[in-house]
């Protein structure tokens, strides 16, 4: 390795039965998580959003650039507006924009152009992703890997509200330049989905066909 400054690195060692039984408690946890579109409106402590946000950027990333913002939007004004914009979006979208092999893709979901969980859920969190700026964010530096960082951030953003026990949508209105805006982000930087945070309404409910899970060996080969 080239001659760079380093500090020591160890993790705690387990033993191999007790290593598989935590990563399948771990994968447990995980399987209960479900897309959920029906929120109420009970609130929920700030301290658990920070924790996620703080979570997700420990993650993976090109040149360590870090290159994700969260804005997290609590108000009903901003709320309001998020809303009122993506569901023009969507109006237009599923009124002729989306191909009819997508609409017939997403007809199982059951979605449509009505976003109410936008206003109801406590938080919204949008996630953008710089393209420039380097650690420094001078808005110049060019960032790498910029899509897949962000990407693993906002699993791991999903995965600690998940652990606390939190429902979440990852919501893609499309397109979605109108959240820059809103959130007052700067050109370069690129909305890539609102996460929905809060607790799932009474009698919500979630489409069957998202329980249909791939199987280890669909999804896996191993050479
Ligand atoms: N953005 C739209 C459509 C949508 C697209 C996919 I692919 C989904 O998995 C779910 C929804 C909407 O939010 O309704």
């Amino acid at each position: 390795m080239k001659d760079h400054d380093s500090v020591p690195y160890s993790l705690e060692r387990l033993d191999d039965a007790d290593a598989v039984s935590r990563a399948q408690a771990l994968r447990d946890r995980l399987k209960q998580r479900r897309t959920c579109r029906y929120f109420s409106g009970e609130p929920v402590p700030r301290e658990i959003i920070e924790a996620a946000i703080e979570a997700a950027g420990t993650a993976p990333n090109g040149a360590n650039h870090q290159p994700w913002h969260f804005a997290v939007v609590s108000s009903p004004e901003k709320k309001r507006a998020i809303r009122e914009a993506a569901e023009e979006e969507e109006r237009n979208f599923y009124a002729g924009k989306a191909s009819g092999e997508w609409l017939d893709a997403l007809a199982p979901l059951g979605t449509d152009e009505d976003k109410p969980f936008l206003e109801t859920a406590p938080w919204l969190i949008v996630v953008f992703a710089q393209r420039k700026g380097g650690i420094e964010e001078d808005g110049k530096t060019q960032n790498y890997y910029v899509n897949e960082s962000v990407g693993i951030a906002c699993g791991m953003l999903i995965a600690t509200l998940h652990e606390a026990g939190l429902a979440t949508l990852t919501h893609t209105p499309s397109p979605m330049g109108f959240l820059r805006e809103i959130c007052g982000r700067p050109e370069h930087e690129k909305p890539l989905m609102v996460v929905v945070v809060g607790h799932p309404a009474e009698g919500a409910t979630v489409p069957a066909h998202a329980l249909k899970k791939k199987p280890l060996e669909q999804i896996s080969s191993w050479l």
